[in-house]
């Protein structure tokens, strides 16, 4: 295990104070900070060798290139990828769902054709296929989930099992809920269809050790902002085969082989699908955020955020009035714990604890169909990371017995 306390130390912005207090960060299921090494990647890059890539022969270009391929081959260990080339940049996650919703879905996706979804999707892992479907006329079903918020395999595999079923679409861990979701399972049942499978992974890759081949899906799409990484990266890992089968996303410089006035041949991959000058700096930036994880080791960023989430779970359980949503057991969640009290609209909280230094989010997280379901307008969520702490614990919920003793007696009244 690591050493938070240490890991802290390279964190610049924690040390900030807000409204007169040390922050306490705990929305790291929306974004996570970033340590030094990362900040200084992009400083250095533009100090020292700041140039476009793959185009000039010169110093400066030739170290920017090989600075920012290394970091493709570095995801692609980092997920347990065979092939460097099956790696593509794009700006998130949203970006590289769309790409493949774009892509591949207009090409294969027929009329009366099923995608499956669950009913605990981020919108980025929903809307597009509802563009998709209306575009193709193709229909969207849904997996249900349990009353503890766990996808129902007996919904999962009635569903997946249609004829129709030609694309299954997944998370593997929800961001509103935490669950964990049993990708590898999803994957062969919808292999066992002939289906494709996405799994959304932008909350998974920066908190669990990943393995396409494990999982044995077809496409996997992260962010790099969400795991120690600048804002603008995204990943999408596909299939070498599928990603050659598929036409490219976006038409332009870098992503051709040869241009005439009316025609133009494609690159190879992985450039087929990166038109234009990239986001050069903050990819090799990424690339640091990527050694980080690796230095303090995926297993223990996974070990200290089931401590975090046992230890929290349990104090929860303390409060009044509070709802928790999700599995009750922590190796089934990740380090997100979404609430609500009775009295307390989850906004008012999120202010309240703001004037305590203390950042959750709260709202419906762009999962508004799993709000619905679950009948409420939104949740208060924490959400945590390698540097947070067992005492960032107890003062967030030294805060929120605080509030829900003012709130929940102001509404009383
Ligand atoms: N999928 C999941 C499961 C997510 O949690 C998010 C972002 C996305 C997709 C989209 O990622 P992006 O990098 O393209 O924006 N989730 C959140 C969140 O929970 N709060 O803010 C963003």
């Amino acid at each position: 295990m690591f050493d938070t306390k240490k890991v802290r130390e390279d964190f610049p912005i924690l040390s900030r104070k807000v409204n007169g207090q040390t922050l306490v960060y705990l929305d790291n299921a929306a974004t996570s900070q970033k340590p030094i090494q990362v900040i200084d990647a992009i400083s250095q890059y533009y100090k020292e060798y700041n140039a476009n890539i793959h185009r000039g022969l010169h110093t400066l270009s030739e170290e920017a290139t090989i600075a920012y391929e290394d970091v493709r081959e570095k995801i692609a260990k980092f997920i347990g990828a065979r092939e460097t080339n099956s790696v593509i940049f794009t700006r998130n996650t949203t970006e590289a769902i769309n790409l493949v919703a774009h892509s591949w879905g207009r090409h294969n996706i027929l009329p009366g054709d099923q995608i499956v979804l669950s009913a605990m999707e981020h919108h980025s892992n929903l809307v597009p296929w509802q563009m998709l479907a209306k575009d193709r006329q193709a229909n969207l079903a849904f997996i249900e989930l349990t009353a503890d918020g766990q996808l129902d395999m007996e919904s999962a595999k009635k569903v997946i099992g249609s004829p129709r079923t030609k694309l299954v679409c997944i998370n593997h861990m929800s961001n509103a809920l935490g669950t964990i979701n049993p990708v590898a399972e999803i994957a062969k049942l919808a292999r066992s269809q002939g289906a494709t499978v996405l799994i959304d992974a932008a909350q998974s890759v920066p908190h669990l050790p990943t393995s396409v081949q494990e999982i044995d899906c077809d496409f996997l799409a992260f962010s790099f902002h969400k795991m120690l990484g600048p804002t603008g990266v995204g990943v999408l890992w596909g299939k070498p085969e599928l990603l050659e089968a598929m036409p490219p996303f976006l038409g332009g410089g870098d992503m051709i082989s040869a241009v005439w006035r009316d025609r133009a041949t494609y690159n190879e991959l992985p450039w087929k699908f990166e038109a234009g000058t990239p986001n050069i700096a903050d990819v090799i930036a990424s690339g640091v955020a990527i050694d980080y994880l690796q230095n303090l080791g995926m297993e223990n960023v996974r070990a200290h955020e089931i401590e975090l989430t046992e230890y929290a779970l349990k104090k929860f359980t303390t409060l009044n009035d509070v709802v928790i949503y999700g599995p009750p057991n922590a190796k089934d969640r990740g380090g997100v714990i979404s609430f609500n009290f009775a009295q307390v609209h989850p906004h008012d909280l999120g202010q309240i604890l703001n004037e305590s230094g203390i950042a959750i989010r709260a709202g419906h997280h762009c999962c508004q169909p799993l709000m619905r379901d679950l009948n409420v307008s939104g949740t208060a969520r924490a959400s945590f990371y390698i540097y947070n702490t067992k005492e960032e614990v107890d003062l967030l919920m030294a805060a929120l017995e605080e509030a829900n003793k003012v709130m929940g007696h102001v509404a009383f009244r």
